[in-house]
């Protein structure tokens, strides 16, 4: 008689692998439990007055401090309405919530990023905002957290999520601890052959700059607290077009390309 072993493989909705961080000032705490205590579903324990505590359960990035996470066995996907959440130890003290805040970013490849853009004053589009509940965290409905559409940004998929402590950046109660990303849409397995960026630009941080794309449609630049600081419409029959920038801004900045192509490109003066 020959015994068959079958091995089941399954995927899961939880984040799988941290394949890179960076600790800022205040860090440590978590430390010795990463990268298990930000992989796999949120501390199932937390409720809104009682969130998640234990360094088996949380990451401190520290001050600026940031930290990559994988999908290696699922992608987040876009179908309509929230398709990812980000869950922090916010904490319901009866006369608010007491929130500590990173910056999300979002990656097919782990090289180009995107970043949801945020609120200035409300901080809505940072993680960090909304308390854990303890039900079902891939029910955004239920889940609590702070919850991010792929759609917003015209992506289709990803399998980077990047956290990036506010520091100065936002008036919130500290230092970001992470617990866990959990996909809400996803597919098993991984997407293939990561789309290459369609377009490559000179530096912006000259008077003018060069974008070389066979694409039509609009290009925005967006600042990283989300403001739009510019927009060219891009056609005609050149591939090769010369822009006008000397009205941006300095820092950091983003472009978009129409709304469904993935080219985010953050380029620091
Ligand atoms: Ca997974
Ligand atoms: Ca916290
Ligand atoms: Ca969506
Ligand atoms: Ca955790």
């Amino acid at each position: 008689m020959i015994a068959l072993l079958i091995l089941c493989i399954t995927a899961d909705p939880w984040a799988d692998a941290s394949p890179a961080v960076w600790y800022g000032p205040g860090a440590g705490y978590g430390q010795a439990y990463y990268p298990e205590n930000i992989l796999g579903p949120p501390d199932p324990e937390a409720t809104p007055t009682a969130p998640s505590v234990g360094e088996n359960n949380l990451l401190t990035l520290g001050e600026n401090g940031w930290v990559v996470l994988e999908f290696t066995d699922n992608s987040i996907i876009n179908e309509p309405g929230v398709d990812f959440t980000v869950f922090e130890n916010v904490m319901d003290t009866g006369s608010g919530y007491f929130q500590e805040c990173a910056f999300v970013e979002v990656s097919q490849d782990g090289l180009y990023w995107l970043q949801f853009p945020w609120n200035t004053e409300t901080l809505e589009g940072l993680a960090g905002l909304m308390p854990t509940t303890g039900e079902d965290p891939t029910n955004p409905a239920v889940s609590g957290g702070d919850q991010f559409d792929l759609g917003d940004l015209g992506l289709e998929w990803v399998r980077f999520v990047r956290l990036t402590d506010c520091g100065d950046a936002v008036t919130d109660g500290g230092l970001f601890d992470l617990d866990a990303v959990a996909a809400v849409n996803w597919s098993t397995g991984i997407q293939g052959e990561t789309t290459p960026p369609s377009v490559s630009m000179t530096s912006p941080f000259h008077s003018s700059f060069i974008l070389s794309t066979e694409e039509t449609g609009t290009l925005s630049c967006y600042t990283i607290d989300g403001r739009m600081a510019g927009q060219w419409q891009i056609g005609g029959q050149s591939t090769s077009h010369t822009l006008s920038a000397d009205f941006l801004p300095t820092g950091v900045l983003f472009f978009v390309l129409n709304e469904s192509t993935f080219s985010g490109v953050r380029l620091l003066q």
